[in-house]
């Protein structure tokens, strides 16, 4: 495992990831409440904040924006995705980047890979990360996996409450540790227990908190500090960013919150 603390995309050991792949996984219609969103420039000025430690976004996005803001923005560059618009049978999200394209060409500091476990193409989905983990070591970069539980063996399986389970959650968090990477993206169990549970299972990896849609700023602070409190080590959050009229004023209160081990009351 890499030493994350030693890492461009960690501040004090913990991380906040700008996450901007939603163009790929949901479509612009995650850029309509705040329209200026759908140009990357506006979200690559957003990611100056000092609170960010790095932007997550596609090869292409990297490729034709990223250079202009080398200086001020560290790069992950997320190696898989899938959009919205097709219908498979399971979930799957390709690769389209190499890690020595991403790290070579696109300047990336550490790279992302989503995980469906529980899909149909598991199988496919672990050879293709075993290739992804191996390289990021030859290019000396941190992994990120984005766990996200899903599919056929979940929905069919009487034992799980679909992939929100915290059971599922810390699982799925677990093959994080399991398969060889440097932090862990997951969605919040719903309670702190459900992140201890995850910390419990995640030894020494890093962990960081899904940020979902869009909440006020209490509630969205609350359950960040629920998980830092217990161990976790930040987020990787997108729509409760760029969907905000004033993005700055929640990313200074996330500084204090993940950075500074403030309360949620010293920062509201
Ligand atoms: P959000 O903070 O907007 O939830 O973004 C985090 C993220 O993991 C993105 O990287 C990704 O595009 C999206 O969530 C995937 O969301 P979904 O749960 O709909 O697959």
């Amino acid at each position: 495992m890499k030493d994350m603390d030693d890492s461009a995309i960690t501040r004090n050991g913990n991380s906040l990831i700008l996450a901007y792949d939603h163009g790929t996984e949901h479509g612009p219609v995650d850029f309509d409440p705040q329209p200026e969103s759908a140009d990357p420039r506006h979200v690559f000025e957003v990611a100056k904040h000092d609170a960010v430690t790095c932007i997550a976004v596609q090869k292409g996005i990297a490729e034709a924006y990223h250079p202009e803001y080398s200086d001020d923005v560290n790069l992950l560059v997320k190696l898989n995705g899938n959009s919205n618009l097709r219908k498979p049978e399971d979930y799957y999200s390709p690769k389209q980047c190499t890690v020595k394209y991403a790290v070579e060409e696109l300047g990336a500091k550490a790279v992302g890979y989503t995980m469906y476990a529980g899909s149909d193409y598991e199988d496919q989905m672990w050879k293709e990360f075993r290739k992804v983990q191996e390289e990021a070591r030859k290019y000396d970069v941190p992994v990120v996996m984005w766990a996200y539980p899903r599919g056929h063996g979940i929905e069919e399986n009487p034992d799980y409450d679909g992939d929100t389970d915290p059971d599922v959650i810390a699982y799925a968090a677990r093959l994080g540790l399991e398969l060889g990477a440097d932090m862990v993206k997951c969605k919040y169990p719903g309670s702190q227990e459900g992140w201890k549970e995850v910390e419990r299972v995640t030894g020494k990896m890093k962990t960081v908190m899904s940020g979902g849609s869009k909440r006020s700023d209490e509630d969205f602070l609350k359950d960040v500090h629920a998980t830092v409190e217990v161990g976790g080590n930040g987020i990787a959050v997108g729509r409760n960013i760029f969907q905000r009229e004033n993005p700055e004023e929640l990313l200074d209160k996330l500084e204090e919150v993940i950075f500074e081990g403030k309360d949620v009351s010293q920062v509201v």
